[in-house]
């Protein structure tokens, strides 16, 4: 893709924060649209076509709350995320590239869960400080931001018990198929599943040692070797180090700066099978006003690389200065 071809793009927002205890989180979209997302979108190049599709609701079955142990809120993920699943669908459908601003990154099962229902060949990048691959029987906070990959990969479908209310949830996507970047704080049953199950997995250290070029683009090859794949990034915003991006639920020093988040997403432009984005867990409630717009800034700016923004700048339509009349 290039600044003269067209890009299609469908933004979703996810007001959901009970996939951890912080309160907040939820506000990021309403926060994101008021900082200008839309506008910064449509001003990336002029074949930019952005559509809002606004707000997901939705409504929650009382029936199943503490239905799983170790999994706090459960009924509300639930509801929400079914709700998302069929929206990310329904815009990938439309022919454009999905963007859904979280929310908490519990929200993740839906858009990739979606994203699968409408392109069957998904490759995803998981963007983050942390794995988010724990089970409830592995997880020590019960907090369902850290269980997203895990409900999602057919390899762990046999850890979890039946999970009411999430029988349209076909956990089919395969780990062979997902690769970290960023990873700084892993639980230690996380680091058995990566290790035993051969997770492809750059964590800082690999992206100190190899430069966060080398590692996109290592991480691309070994989860779409053909170069075939629908691509999902799923960019926690803790992937980024505190310093650049603070207002988030777990914050971690020693992270990615944001020139390197803004490289890899244009790495992943370039590819031109991007199709759907999460960027999640910027938390407007945490810090100070200059933490919080720090936060929302850098977010866009990611976002915006991924969509083609270039930071080189675009020539005008004409060819020529203009001459003094
Ligand atoms: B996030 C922790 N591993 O399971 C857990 O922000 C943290 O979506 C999860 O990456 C962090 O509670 C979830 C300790
Ligand atoms: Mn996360
Ligand atoms: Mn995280
Ligand atoms: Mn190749």
């Amino acid at each position: 893709r290039n600044a003269s071809s067209k890009t299609e793009i469908g933004v979703v927002g996810v007001p959901f924060e009970k996939g951890q205890r912080k309160v907040g989180v939820g506000n990021a979209p309403k926060v994101m649209r008021d900082a200008g997302l839309i506008n910064s979108l449509k001003q990336i190049h002029d074949k930019i076509d952005v559509k809002d599709y606004g707000d997901i609701t939705y409504s929650i079955d009382h029936d199943i709350s503490n239905a799983v142990p170790n999994m706090i809120m459960y009924e509300h993920m639930v509801a929400c995320a079914k709700a998302l699943s069929k929206q990310v669908t329904e815009i990938l459908n439309d022919g454009r590239i999905c963007l859904t601003i979280g929310g908490d990154h519990s929200i993740a099962v839906a858009t990739v869960d979606g994203h699968i229902q409408a392109k069957s060949n998904v490759a995803l990048l998981w963007i983050d400080a942390h794995a988010d691959i724990n089970t409830n029987l592995t997880s020590t906070s019960g907090n369902l931001h850290g269980m997203p990959v895990a409900l999602l990969t057919k390899e762990l479908s046999d850890y979890w018990p039946y999970l009411p209310g999430m029988d349209w949830q076909k956990p089919v996507m395969s780990i062979r198929n997902v690769a970290y970047i960023g990873l700084r704080s892993v639980d230690s049953f996380e680091r058995l599943l990566i290790d035993n199950m051969g997770i492809t997995a750059f964590g800082m250290e690999e992206v100190e040692k190899f430069g966060i070029d080398q590692c996109v683009h290592m991480a691309l090859e070994k989860i779409d070797p053909t170069h075939s794949k629908s691509i999902h990034v799923s960019f926690d915003i803790d992937s980024i180090d505190s310093l650049e991006a603070p207002s988030t639920g777990t914050p971690v020093r020693g992270g990615l700066t944001l020139r390197e988040g803004i490289h890899l997403m244009e790495v992943i432009h370039k590819t031109g099978r991007l199709s759907a984005i999460d960027l999640v867990e910027v938390n407007p409630s945490i810090g100070t006003k200059h933490n919080v717009d720090l936060t929302v800034s850098a977010a866009i700016h990611i976002i915006a690389a991924a969509f083609g923004y270039s930071r080189k700048g675009l020539r005008p339509k004409v060819d020529d200065l203009p001459i003094q009349t």
